[in-house]
């Protein structure tokens, strides 16, 4: 099939979902934030003790908020301070009242726990329809969502979306590989909802099996909950014969559904200002930056019961960018995330995210997307180390090996600028991804 014909998101009445509230003027848009940011902020000071502490250490009372400007004057919440609240301490609403929780796994230690009343529920689908529509999902479609169900947000989040949208969702999850191949091709969906690692990985399966993806009916893909690049875009629409769309969200705001990209311009995520509330901050002086330039971005949620987030530092770096769109949606676009401050390494003095370094392999010939970096300790150094994969049907003995790394780590020198060791291996050699890719081994505490 050829690439989805590009539908607007104009004005069918079955797709017009939101859209008066997406295309708002900005100071219509200021009128709910400001009602709303009061009723949050005073929800959070009446009903959780850890923000009474932290607003009165502060100096600050919901009653100080005379406009969305003074929200600078509130404190930050850190991810930290939900872990010092584990469980339910910071929620708003006790536990009876829950209608859901879930969590999401640190990589040390106790995982992140959030909770969601009914009408939390109700908002997290209605959004998570919006963010569908954006991506060119009609009602009507049949929606194969292989995000994981369980604790993680992200396949429940997608599922009561599509399901709110009118769709029909196969709740297939992740892994079992080779089914999801099959199912593609039986059922014929034309939505995937996967990360974009796990959805390439479904693809290089599929070659195997002699599928051709590009011939089934799957028309958009609904990506999301790790950073990806451009390039990895450009592979996954190629190999689906699809328009892959980039999706942003985190547990502990709602799940995904926060951010959205519309397939329109497929240029940066609508950040949903009607239900929170978006600042970019320097995270070394923790000061608002202006419209525009990179920083953490820092979320304030507005309509959420159980949890209530006031000025959440999301560790995640980005841009906003409030200049009009082509699909007319007036809410402003976050560029996408590269990565979080907390992936970023420093390589010999140069910053490099993760994400950057697959940008590069993807356009090296004879390479497949798939990598990994090895961190370990040399002294009093850090190490880096970047293992990458021939490509399948490529020569593979020790010295095509050998050559194959030293085309990587020219390319890398030459586009990054960083010198980087490099061991390529032969294909099927770095373990895949069902969810999340796992892309740093740390072994610095180790060695
Ligand atoms: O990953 C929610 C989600 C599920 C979003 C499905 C999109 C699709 P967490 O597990 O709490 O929630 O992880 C949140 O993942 O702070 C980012 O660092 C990263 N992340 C999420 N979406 C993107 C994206 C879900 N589109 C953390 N690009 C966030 C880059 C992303 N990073």
């Amino acid at each position: 099939m050829q690439l989805a014909e590009r539908e607007t998101t104009s004005t069918d009445p079955d797709i017009m979902y939101a859209r008066e509230v997406e295309t708002m003027s900005r100071s219509g848009l200021a009128e709910i934030q400001i009602e709303r940011l009061r009723w949050s902020l005073n929800r959070a000071y009446e009903n959780v003790p850890f923000y009474r502490q932290s607003f009165d250490r502060a100096g600050v009372t919901p009653d100080k908020l005379k406009s969305l400007d003074d929200l600078k004057h509130f404190p930050f919440t850190l991810k930290n301070d939900l872990r010092d609240n584990y469980p339910f301490g910071i929620f708003a609403t006790p536990p009876s009242k829950l209608s859901r929780v879930h969590a999401s796994s640190g990589t040390t230690g106790k995982p992140t726990v959030v909770g969601y009343t009914t009408g939390d529920l109700d908002r997290w689908a209605d959004l998570m329809a919006r963010s569908m529509v954006a991506g060119g999902v009609r009602p009507g479609d049949l929606v194969h969502n292989a995000l994981g169900y369980g604790l993680f947000t992200g396949g429940l989040g997608a599922h009561y979306g599509a399901e709110r949208l009118g769709c029909a969702v196969i709740p297939i999850s992740g892994g079992g590989t080779e089914r999801q191949v099959m199912l593609l091709k039986d059922f014929g969906a034309r939505i995937l909802v996967a990360t974009p690692s796990y959805a390439l990985n479904i693809a290089e399966v599929a070659e195997n099996l002699g599928v051709d993806l590009a011939a089934l009916p799957v028309a958009r893909g609904i990506f999301g909950a790790e950073p990806w690049s451009e390039e990895m875009r450009r592979t996954l629409d190629a190999k689906y014969g699809m328009l892959a769309v980039d999706q942003y969200g985190l547990s502990e705001i709602m799940g995904p559904g926060v951010a959205a990209e519309c397939d329109v311009a497929r240029s940066g995520q609508h950040v949903w200002e009607d239900h929170f509330l978006f600042e970019v901050i320097d995270p070394e002086t923790l000061e608002p930056l202006p419209m525009g330039e990179s920083g953490e971005l820092v979320i304030t949620t507005l309509t959420k019961e159980a949890m209530p987030m006031i000025r959440y530092r999301t560790r995640d770096i980005t841009r906003l960018n409030d200049e009009p769109c082509i699909c007319g949606r007036t809410h402003m676009r976050i560029q996408r995330i590269t990565g979080r401050d907390d992936d970023m390494l420093i390589v010999r003095g140069v910053n490099l995210y993760p994400s950057q370094l697959e940008a590069v392999l993807v356009g090296v010939e004879g390479i497949a997307p798939h990598y990994r970096i090895r961190l370990w300790r040399e002294g009093s150094m850090d190490a880096v180390s970047l293992e990458v994969e021939i490509a399948a049907g490529q020569p593979d003995r020790r010295a095509d090996l050998l050559a194959a790394a030293e085309r990587v780590r020219h390319h890398i020198k030459s586009i990054i600028g960083v010198t980087c060791a490099v061991e390529a291996k032969r294909p099927g050699e770095i373990p895949r991804s069902e969810g999340k890719a796992v892309r740093v081994i740390d072994q610095r505490n180790k060695t």
